[in-house]
C-alpha cells in the first residue's frame, strides 16, 4: 500500500531562507529543509509534497488539492499567516489535519505577528525551533495518522 502523503506548504519569502536574516531564520536554505523533511518523513513511512510560493492563490490551490488525497498538511504561510482569510477558508474546506509551523517564535516578535488565521484551522502550532519545527510537525502528524 502507498505511504500516506503529507503536503508541506511554504509561503512568501521563505525561498530567501539562508540568504538573509540568518539571526532570525537560521542559515539553512528551504532546499535543506526539504531534504531533511523528506528523509525524516521516509523514516516515518510518509511521502512528502513540498511546495513554496510567494502568491496567496497558489497556496490556496495546493491546500484545496489536498482534500481527500493527503493525510496531513504542514503550513508555514509566512506573512500570510497574519492576514489571509483565504488560506484559513481553504484549510477549513480541505478537512485535512493541519499542523502550523513557524521558524521563529512569533510571540516574541512584533505585535502584528502574534495572531494567526492559520491557527484557527490547525490541530496545533510549533514555533521558535527553526527548521526543526518541520521535523516536529511530521512526528506529530505521524502519531495522529497512526492513531486514526
Ligand atoms: O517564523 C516564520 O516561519 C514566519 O512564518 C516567517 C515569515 C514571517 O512573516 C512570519 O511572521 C513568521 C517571513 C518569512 C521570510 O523569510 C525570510 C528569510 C530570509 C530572508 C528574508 C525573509
Amino acid at each position: 500500500m502507498a505511504n500516506p502523503t503529507i503536503l508541506i506548504v511554504n509561503g512568501p519569502n521563505l525561498n530567501m531562507l539562508g540568504k538573509r536574516q540568518p539571526e532570525v531564520y537560521g542559515r539553512e536554505t528551504l532546499a535543506d529543509i526539504e531534504t531533511a523533511a523528506r528523509s525524516h518523513a521516509a523514516s516515518l513511512g510518509l511521502d512528502v509534497e513540498f511546495r513554496q510560493s510567494n502568491h496567496e492563490g497558489d497556496l490556496v490551490d495546493w491546500i484545496q488539492g489536498a482534500r481527500g488525497r493527503c493525510a496531513g498538511i504542514i503550513v508555514n504561510a509566512g506573512a500570510y499567516t497574519h492576514t489571509s482569510i483565504a488560506i484559513l477558508d481553504a484549510l477549513l474546506a480541505a478537512e485535512v489535519t493541519c499542523v502550523e509551523v513557524h521558524l521563529s517564535n512569533i510571540h516574541q516578535r512584533e505585535e502584528f505577528r502574534h495572531s494567526s488565521f492559520v491557527s484557527k484551522a490547525a490541530k496545533g502550532m510549533i514555533c521558535g525551533f527553526g527548521s526543526h519545527g518541520y521535523i516536529l510537525a511530521l512526528d506529530a502528524l505521524a502519531r495522529l495518522i497512526r492513531e486514526s
